[in-house]
């Protein structure tokens, strides 16, 4: 048996010291820790380093300066510490005890802690007090402001263990300030425990320490590994000016060898760089290392399926995030968690939200859908984007059979329904329930948002946020968001559920009628409060959006001719800094150059998507890191933004199928996954050294040793040069674009988890899931007839190819509603938009050169039916 140490047993003994709460405590509410919509960075940050090193190794500097802190040994009492009312510390074998209560829900809503204490700007502190805790757990140690905007100048995350450790941490304070206060932050644990802190102290005179991120061997890799038939491209952080020789090895044995290239100093890391190509060498295999000037790399594997879970993965990070159902640990183990939002104590519930206070007179139940990110808020914008690009990686290749039921383990999975299908209608099914109800104001417009009146502290468990749900105000930007993915939904549900799909092209329609009607309602920047404000003040890019999905699934002339006189249709939409959710005119046009349709001029919306890619081919190829987005400041979320430029790329391969798009995909991936400045990947699971402490309520293991860190396959945000965040301004001031990024969890300005940032992960999974290379076939798809409900097609396959084909199976899919009835010279079947036409034993030979034509009648649904475009003889391309 473990004995409790002597100053728990003697609980009850002690003399208890009942303290008068500071009336700053009653106060002390957090900074966001998920921040407004453009939160500036504060300029009065302070730079500090807060890895604890036990004080005994902490030297004090020459000129320490005097002590700051009043009794911090406690050996008069415990005056003039305060506590909130809920906790009442005590002087115990010499050190201030308290039982803190269980129950409570952020961290700050249990606090010991002592005002005026000065801060004179500039100077370096070293902040150092021993810590206890039974049983052991994490609690927070602030030195901050002690009103709002509770600036905190100093905030580190102790682990407390019972036997207790020193701490030592310092900063440097940014502001002349007469009283800040020191407090620690016990709040947030659901049972009961006991706190000890002694020798509390903040003495000025301190060394700054500054912050070194690890950042290893100087030879950078894609960690995950490279693509026997894709280009492989390293970086080398050097000195050097002239070339040095590289050598790749496997197993000891050299396989091939090189010079690099000096490429000068790169302006998005300030390194002196050279670049190694490799690229000759196709053979499979793992434990490949690139050694150059002395350094040599993380491990890395050659091999055609190094991204074979990828697209699962990501797509799996859905299910996780979704709000308004239980997550069953039978389908992610260590992750389940009852079900959030639902109307069950504490939470109150997203099954019947009122607006904020003179917004409305109606309630809606918004149950369901996907937290947005680290938060518990669900915004119509950032999910529309979101929920698009599941539905756009899966429309791109319904016929390639890599989305199938069942491959994304989540509770649908046997209903017949593709799993990435239910997983995007989890979403689409929340958006469609913001819309605002007949006979309201506003009818058919959305809301703009629905989170928490207040922010709540980290870790919080989504069942277990007891703060009030609120409606926003509706904004045209959310309707367009409804708008256009009510359309794309329309037509991708069509052969599943043929209600579902016409519930949503009602709503889309009302929607795209209602933003017509007011076509500037943007949202309030400044309604940041508990929740992101996602403001935009343009929506004429969303609008060209909405109009494109309604045109692709209706064919209407309305949709048509605004999408043709939209600016945004002819206009240089490919910005280097990329798309996100508030520049979606590139979803726009992305759709219909990719999905069949019968716009008059779309040969040249074709052709833009080329243009598009070949600027981000020449950022990339000028970028010595291979990246293909290099503004001179990195953008909050910069790799979704990067992920996003691969996109236009990847849609660009498919269109012309030339080599050099895609591998632009695969040299970008190398960044996100080892190949850059911090040496790190940025996907949880994936390589030697990967962020894993994403910004989350609720994967928050480096808050909580029990709870786990983000699934597989998460991606973070990425360097952000505004630096928003406390931790990330004390870390990372001055830091060149791809420094300004840390893996820690209070980092949400660089380091959070998103619904918008896996969507592109996921969607470039996908696509690099379908066949690459083309087939040796041709395929000419004739329509010979139409007429008011039905149409007449022949098919001729050629093999272009020098070898006979024996036995043929060609896919393609239909828009969506179309039905194949009879047919001939072939044996024809249909799953979903599917259809798989098989050779009958007299025509299952295709000769080199030779040619096979069969034909169908088939049904048409309302609305286009353009020809299909993508086929694919025996699982390759035919093009
Ligand atoms: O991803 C958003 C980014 O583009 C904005 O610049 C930033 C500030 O408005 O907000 C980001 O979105 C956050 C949202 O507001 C709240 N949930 C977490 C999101 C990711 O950090």
């Amino acid at each position: 048996m473990i004995r409790p140490p002597a100053w728990l047993a003697l609980t009850t003994a002690a003399a208890l010291v009942t303290l008068t709460p500071s009336p700053a405590a009653a106060l002390v509410t957090p900074a966001p820790s998920s921040p407004a919509a453009g939160t500036a960075p504060d300029p009065s940050a302070a730079t500090a380093s807060a890895t604890p090193v036990p004080s005994s190794s902490a030297a004090p500097a020459d000129d320490e300066g005097p002590e700051q802190i009043v009794n911090g040994t406690f050996d008069t009492g415990t005056a003039p510490w305060w506590s909130t009312g809920n906790t009442t510390p005590e002087v115990e074998d010499g050190r201030l005890c308290a039982d803190v209560p269980g129950g409570t829900v952020n961290p700050w809503d249990v606090i010991i802690g002592q005002n005026d204490i000065p801060l004179v700007k500039d100077e370096t502190y070293a902040f150092s007090f021993f810590g206890a805790a039974a049983p052991g757990r994490v609690a927070k140690a602030l030195v901050q402001l002690p009103v709002d905007p509770y600036t905190q100048y100093l905030s580190a995350n102790p682990e407390l263990s019972v036997s207790g450790n020193d701490y030592t941490y310092t900063f440097t304070s940014p502001v002349d300030l007469p009283g800040a206060q020191v407090a620690f932050q016990l709040g947030g644990s659901a049972t009961p425990w006991r706190f000890c802190v002694d020798n509390v102290s903040l003495k000025g005179g301190a060394e700054p320490d500054v912050y070194k991120p690890d950042t290893g061997p100087r030879v950078r890799v894609n960690m995950v590994g490279y693509l026997p038939s894709g280009p492989k491209r390293a970086t080398l952080v050097t000195e050097k000016t002239e070339p040095v020789g590289w050598k790749l090895r496997r197993g000891g044995e050299l396989v091939a060898e090189g010079d690099t290239v000096p490429r000068g100093v790169d302006g998005s890391s300030g390194q002196n760089v050279h670049t190694v190509d490799f690229g000759s060498v196709t053979a499979p295999g793992t434990g490949y290392t690139l050694e150059a000037d002395g350094e040599t790399s993380r491990p890395f594997d050659i091999g055609a399926d190094v991204y074979g879970d990828l697209r699962a993965d990501a797509l799996k990070f859905y299910y996780t995030q979704r709000s308004g159902i239980e997550i069953l640990d039978s389908l992610r183990p260590g992750y389940g968690r009852p079900a959030g939002h639902v109307g069950v104590a504490p939470n109150q519930g997203d099954v019947e939200v009122p607006c904020r206070p003179g917004v409305c007179d109606y309630t809606l139940n918004v149950a369901g859908g996907w937290y947005d990110a680290g938060d518990h808020g669900k915004y119509v914008v950032n999910g529309g984007i979101s929920v698009h690009q599941l539905m756009a990686a899966y429309e791109r290749a319904k016929a390639d059979g890599i989305h199938e039921d069942g491959d994304l383990d989540i509770p649908e999975s046997g209903n017949g329904v593709p799993d990435i299908l239910d997983e995007a209608r989890w979403e689409q099914e929340f958006l469609l329930s913001m819309q605002v109800p007949d006979g309201k104001p506003h009818r058919g417009m959305a809301h703009h948002k629905i989170h928490d009146a207040a922010w709540t502290g980290l870790p919080l468990l989504p069942h277990l946020d007891p703060q009030r749900r609120e409606l926003h105000p509706v904004s045209t930007a959310a309707t367009l968001n409804l708008a256009a993915t009510a359309a794309q939904a329309a037509r991708l549900f069509a052969p599943y559920d043929a209600a579902f799909a016409a519930r949503n092209l009602t709503a889309a329609r009302k929607a795209w009628a209602a933003a017509k009607a007011d076509p500037a309602r943007y949202a309030d920047p400044a309604d940041g409060v508990g929740g992101g404000a996602y403001s935009d003040g343009d929506v004429t890019d969303e609008f060209y959006w909405a109009a494109a999905e309604l045109y692709i699934t209706t064919g209407e002339k309305e949709f048509r001719d605004f999408v043709l006189a939209s600016p945004h249709h002819t206009a240089d939409v490919w910005r280097e800094r990329g798309f996100d959710w508030g520049n979606t005119a590139p979803l726009g046009r992305l759709q219909l150059a990719a999905v069949p349709n019968a716009l008059p001029d779309r040969a040249r919306v074709r052709e833009s998507v080329l243009e598009g890619a070949d600027k981000y081919l020449a950022v990339q190829k000028a970028h010595p890191y291979g990246l293909p987005y290099n503004p001179p400041d990195f953008d909050w979320g910069s790799n979704n933004l990067v992920l996003n430029n691969m996109v236009v790329m990847a849609v660009a391969h498919d269109i012309s199928g030339e080599a050099k798009y895609r591998d632009g995909v695969l040299e970008g991936l190398d960044y996100i996954f080892g190949r850059n400045a911090l040496n790190q990947s940025y996907v949880t699971g994936y390589g030697e050294v990967a962020s894993k402490n994403q910004h989350s309520r609720w994967y928050a293991r480096q808050l909580d040793p029990s709870l786990p860190n983000p699934p597989r396959g998460t991606l973070a945000g990425g360097p952000n040069s505004s630096i928003q965040d406390p931790v990330a301004q004390a870390k990372l001031r001055g830091c060149k674009p791809q420094f300004c990024y840390i893996d820690d969890i209070e980092s949400w300005a660089t380091n959070e988890l998103t619904i918008n940032w896996n969507s592109p992960l996921a969607w470039i999974a996908s696509y690099l899931a379908t066949p690459a290379a083309p087939g040796s076939c041709k395929v000419a798809y004739t329509v010979h007839g139409q007429w008011p409900d039905g149409f007449n097609a022949q098919v001729t396959i050629t093999n272009t190819g020098t070898t006979a084909i024996e036995g043929w199976t060609l896919r393609w899919s239909f828009l969506g509603g179309q039905t194949v009835r009879r047919h001939w010279s072939t044996h024809l079947s249909q799953d979903g938009a599917t259809v798989t036409a098989k050779n009958l034993s007299w025509n299952k030979t295709l000769k080199p050169g030779g040619s096979v034509t069969f034909g169908f009648l088939g049904a048409d649904a309302p609305g286009p039916d353009p020809r299909p475009e993508r086929f694919l003889l025996n699982g390759t391309l035919c093009r």
